[in-house]
C-alpha cells in the first residue's frame, strides 16, 4: 500500500456502506459526507437506512443546499453506473412501502445478502428491527424461541401501524442517551441480536447501522459490521476487491475504538 506517498484523490473500492446521514436534521454533516463521496469510487453504494431523517423534516422543513448536493452526487453515481441500493430505517420508514420500487436508478430494498469478494455473505439491514428484542432481551431470553419470533413479528406490525397513524417510531439512540448508566449493555445487546439474525439467515457477517457505534468485530464466529453515522462519527465501511472490509473514519471528531484503520482525511477545500 502507498496511501501515504501518492495520496490519490478518488479510492476505489468495490463496495461503499453508509448509514445514519439524518438529512433534514441540523446535526447532519452533510459536507464531510460529500467531500467523501467526492473522494470514493465504488461499483455499489448501499445506503443502510436513516439517510433521510422523515420526521425531522415532517416538524420543521430543514433543507439547505448541502443536503440537496449530496441527493445529487448520489443520482449523478447512479447515472454513471454504481449500483446504489437504499435499505430504509426508522427515519425514512416511508420507503419501506416500496420495495422493489427503483428512483433515478436508486433501488428500494428492505434488506438485503450482500456476497462480498471472497464469497462471503452478510446480511445487510438497517437494525431497527430489533429494538424491542433489546428493550426486552432478558425476558424474551426466558420466555424462548417463540418469544423472540412473535416479538419481532409484533414490533413490525406495531411500527407500522404508528406510521400509518403519523406517529414517529420510538428512538433508540434517544432511549440510549436517557440510560446512560445501561448504554453499553444495550449496544452489546443490540450486536448480539443482530449477530444472532445473520445466523438464521446462514451468513457470515452482517452490516447494519441505527445505533451510531461504528465497528468491524466478531461476535461468536458472526462478523459484525456497523457503519456508525454522519451525525457525529463520520463513518464508513468500504469492502475492497478482495472481499476485506474497512472502517472509514472521515475527519472524525471522535476517535475509531479497535485499532481498525483509519483513512486519512484530505485537507479541507476552499469553497
Ligand atoms: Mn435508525
Amino acid at each position: 500500500m502507498s496511501a501515504n506517498d501518492t495520496m490519490p484523490d478518488v479510492r476505489h473500492v468495490r463496495t461503499l456502506f453508509l448509514s445514519d446521514v439524518h438529512l433534514g436534521s441540523k446535526a447532519a454533516k452533510a459536507d464531510f459526507l460529500l467531500d467523501f463521496l467526492r473522494c470514493h469510487e465504488a461499483e455499489t453504494i448501499v445506503l443502510v437506512g436513516d439517510i433521510v431523517d422523515g420526521w425531522r423534516l415532517k416538524r420543521s422543513w430543514y433543507w439547505p443546499q448541502n443536503c440537496n448536493d449530496v441527493v445529487q452526487k448520489l443520482l449523478r453515481k447512479a447515472r454513471k453506473g454504481t449500483r446504489i441500493v437504499y435499505i430504509p430505517g426508522n427515519h425514512d420508514e416511508f420507503l419501506r412501502d416500496f420495495p422493489g420500487v427503483h428512483f433515478g436508478g436508486i433501488e428500494v430494498a428492505n434488506q438485503i445478502m450482500h456476497v462480498a469478494a471472497d464469497g462471503k455473505r452478510y446480511l445487510v439491514l438497517h437494525g431497527d428491527e430489533f429494538d424491542v428484542v433489546v428493550r426486552n432481551a432478558r425476558l424474551l431470553a426466558y420466555l424462548g424461541d417463540w418469544a423472540y419470533d412473535a416479538a419481532i413479528a409484533i414490533n413490525m406490525v406495531l411500527a407500522g401501524v404508528r406510521r400509518r397513524l403519523g406517529m414517529p417510531y420510538w428512538s433508540f439512540s434517544a432511549w440510549a442517551k436517557l440510560q446512560v448508566k445501561h448504554a453499553v449493555n444495550f449496544i452489546g445487546a443490540f450486536q448480539d441480536v443482530v449477530a444472532e439474525e445473520a445466523r438464521r439467515h446462514d451468513a457470515d457477517g452482517v452490516i447494519c447501522g441505527h445505533i451510531h457505534h461504528a465497528v468491524i468485530q466478531d461476535i461468536d464466529g458472526i462478523r459484525y459490521i456497523n457503519t456508525g453515522d454522519w451525525v457525529e462519527s463520520c463513518t464508513a465501511v468500504a469492502e475492497h476487491f478482495d472481499g476485506s472490509m474497512e472502517l472509514i473514519a472521515w475527519r472524525a471528531p471522535i476517535p475509531i475504538a479497535r485499532g481498525d484503520r483509519i483513512a486519512s482525511a484530505r485537507a479541507p477545500e476552499a469553497a
